[in-house]
């Protein structure tokens, strides 16, 4: 039997479902009481540092965190709540942390690092720990932007560090109490693998080595993420399927093309090594998401058996019902997290604050992203953008960023700009590529899904010019999107743009490439990737 402190903050889903799936039982701390009297506690932190500590000052848990871990009593943190064990963060100013270890957590501040870091980094053990006994320096999943720094001060706690910009501490450890930086249930077989050691260990065999000081020495890098896309529908019979489109037409001889289911093709995905999954409910911006139930059953199902993040897009935004009840995006989001997404994507609502915030100037305080990003942390916080070429004879000719192309426009044209579009492209914008991701940005948005229309489904290669151009106007991290054919494309656009990761699609549902294929192309020209 498990006890989980799930506060209500986040995805718990998964931490539930990881230790589900390591055959546990799993209780939740219902009172302050319970954090003490557990036999053994987890502790997911999910969203800011102050969203989780007004949380647990609220219900009187900070008082009885702080007596467990004096009491030595098991216990495992997960990400925040690695960092809510320290005095304060520089995410919520004047928040006073647990406490527990000396220090202050830090923004990461390195110049041209992007941020959140998003994706699969490596761990340097510092000292003999039965919860690493298997690590053998595999990548395990980090998605954060504050993290702890190496300190003399807390030397006892140190267990494992990370590279990124600088070294910072990923693991720390004392006595019957560790916490991770990283999410082992997101950390695929190595990351439950970890999370079985806490789950099975007896208590007070819990120091197995000498606390040692930090060697120098060693390092880690964080991967380039493959990311496989399930765009998903229902189609003409009413079945939910994943489809794609051509150009983001979905129809063939009229009919919905039908790749598969997407539990299924999830699971497939995951076990061939995807490094995150992504379902994009393509006609969320009609439907109403928390109406649309098969949604929401999908990210259930797939969690149960998918140990990678799952991003899901379409549809979220506020929503008057037809029985007059409001909902505001931020509830649409808390559903979606409820039911096992990491991660949720904005199209269309995006580009409409934008719009808004570009023509009065002033961040409204009630968009969406904004409100996400406060209670779940940037990093939970897409946008996706789906961007259409528009061609111009000279940067003149348009009030918007145009860039010098190596592809001309259907007259000669040898400049063009990106214009942004709503519903599925269905319709164009004023509104370029760079102000939409500059302005996401400043709202909140911790990174950005870049698909094209006009490679989509092409199996042409991505569009490097246009993720270079966004690359460069931002510093949260860019997947790139669209136009996969080949292994040597995903080599082509880590080489050329500084991409965080590459998305693709139709190749993966048409068994065209595998997954390994593309990783082990990618490992073989000297790019970092997770095998
Ligand atoms: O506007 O917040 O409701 O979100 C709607 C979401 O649905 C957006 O993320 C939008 O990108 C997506 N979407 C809407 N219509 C389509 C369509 O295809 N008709 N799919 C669509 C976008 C693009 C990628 C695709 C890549 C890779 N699909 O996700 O998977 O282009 O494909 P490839 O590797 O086969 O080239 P809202």
């Amino acid at each position: 039997m498990i006890t989980l402190l799930d506060y209500g903050a986040g995805n718990v889903r998964s931490v539930r479902n990881a230790i589900r799936k390591l055959g546990f039982t799993v209780k939740d701390v219902t009172c302050a009481a319970d954090i003490v009297a557990a036999d053994k506690l987890v502790f997911p932190g999910v969203g800011s540092f102050g969203t989780v500590m007004e949380r647990l000052i609220r219900d009187g848990y900070d008082k009885a965190l702080q007596e467990r871990i004096r009491l030595n009593r098991p216990l495992l943190g997960i990400c925040v709540a690695l960092q809510a064990l320290f005095d304060g963060s520089e995410e919520s100013p004047g928040v006073p942390g647990l406490g527990v270890i000396p220090g202050m957590i830090r923004r990461f501040a390195t110049p041209g690092l992007s941020v959140p870091q998003i994706g699969w980094n490596g761990i340097l053990p510092k000292k003999d720990s039965p919860l690493l006994a298997d690590y053998k320096g595999e990548k395990l999943y980090f998605v954060h932007s504050y993290h702890a720094e190496v300190d003399d001060n807390c030397d006892d706690w140190l267990l494992a560090t990370t590279c990124y910009g600088s070294e910072f501490v990923s693991a720390v450890e004392k006595g019957n109490v560790t916490a991770f930086q990283f999410h082992p249930e997101k950390s695929g077989r190595v990351g439950l693998a970890i999370l079985n050691n806490f789950l099975c260990r007896q208590e007070g065999l819990a120091v197995s080595g000498v606390p040692s000081r930090v060697e120098k020495g060693g390092t880690t890098s964080l991967a380039k993420r493959i990311i496989a896309c399930l765009d998903v529908r229902s189609n003409d019979a009413g079945d939910l399927v994943v489809t794609k489109g051509d150009q983001y037409d979905v129809r063939e001889q009229g009919e919905v093309r039908n790749l598969g289911k997407p539990v299924d093709l999830a699971r497939r995905y995951y076990e061939a090594g995807a490094d995150e999954i992504t379902f994009l409910n393509i006609t969320g911006f009609r439907d109403f998401p928390l109406e649309d139930q098969p949604m929401l059953e999908v990210l259930k199902r797939t969690s149960e058996n998918v140990f990678v993040p799952l991003t899901i897009g379409g549809g979220i935004r506020s929503f008057t019902a037809a029985d007059g009840r409001y909902y505001s995006a931020l509830d649409v989001a808390s559903e979606y997290f409820r039911s096992g997404a990491d991660k949720i994507s904005i199209g269309s609502d995006a580009v409409y604050e934008v719009e808004r915030y570009l023509a009065e100037g002033v961040k409204s305080g009630t968009s969406a992203i904004e409100q996400i990003s406060i209670v779940y942390g940037a990093q939970a916080v897409v946008i996706s953008i789906d961007p259409r070429r528009v061609y111009v004879a000279s940067p003149d000719d348009t009030p918007h960023a145009a860039i010098a192309t190596r592809f001309p426009g259907p007259d000669g044209e040898r400049y063009c700009w990106y214009q942004c579009t709503v519903q599925g492209g269905r319709e164009g914008r004023d509104i370029d590529v760079v102000q939409l991701a500059q302005v996401c940005e400043l709202l909140g948005a911790g990174e950005i899904l870049l698909n094209c229309i006009d490679r989509d489904g092409t199996n042409s290669g991505f569009d490097l010019e246009l993720i270079a151009q966004v690359k460069k106007a931002v510093h949260i991290p860019v997947i790139a999107s669209s136009g996969a054919g080949r292994a040597e494309h995903f080599i082509e656009v880590f080489t050329a743009t500084n991409a965080d990761a590459a998305l693709a699609a139709g190749i993966f549902h048409r068994h065209e490439v595998g997954i390994d294929e593309v990783k082990k192309a990618v490992a073989d020209a000297g790019i970092e990737v997770r095998r």
